[in-house]
């Protein structure tokens, strides 16, 4: 095997775009079912889309083997993290979707997040929007995986948790 194929050029340079300083982010909160979630979510601008770094804490697992736990993974078009006694996040309404796209081609549809021993760490590309177009909106967190079938919202279950994404002005601490 060529080693110049291994080290190749990398159309994103990721260490320097996460060295950098985020457009936006959004604090994830759990509900009141699951006051242990926390995190952020930061957004970066690319060439190529959107780079998204999710680090979340305290997510609901399991010591059984085999039944490590996954969470459906949002950005929803509403823009408060509230809501009532049956849905505490309600006002996050349905999947981020300007195009009027089906499940699970939301622009707000997101990789579902993997928990290892109740931490989660994801990195991906979107270019389904720009940093600017989700101000202002609500990523969530859901108690199941997104089957990235059923419709409207990949039958992930209830929101357990929730972040409003919020622009960085100025540099981060
Ligand atoms: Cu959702
Ligand atoms: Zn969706």
């Amino acid at each position: 095997m060529n080693q110049s194929l291994l080290c190749g050029h990398a159309k994103i340079h990721l260490l320097s775009v996460l060295r950098g300083r985020p457009q936006a982010a959004a604090r994830i909160a759990g509900g009141e079912s699951h006051p242990e979630i926390s995190g952020t979510v930061r957004f970066y601008q690319t060439d190529e889309g959107v780079l998204v770094w999710a680090e979340i804490n305290g997510l609901p697992h399991s010591e059984f083997p085999c039944r490590e736990q996954i969470f459906g993974f949002h950005i929803h078009k509403g823009t408060a993290c509230a809501g009532n006694m049956d849905d505490p996040f309600a006002d996050a309404m349905s999947h981020y979707d300007p195009s009027g796209c089906e499940h699970p081609h939301h622009a707000g549809d997101l990789p579902p997040l993997f928990e290892n021993n109740g931490f989660a760490l994801s990195v991906f590309l979107t270019n389904r929007f720009s940093v600017g177009e989700v101000v202002g909106r609500t990523v969530i967190i859901h108690d199941h995986p997104d089957d990235f079938t059923t419709q409207p919202s990949g039958n992930s279950g209830t929101k357990i948790a929730c972040g409003v994404v919020r622009r960085i002005i100025g540099s981060c601490p």
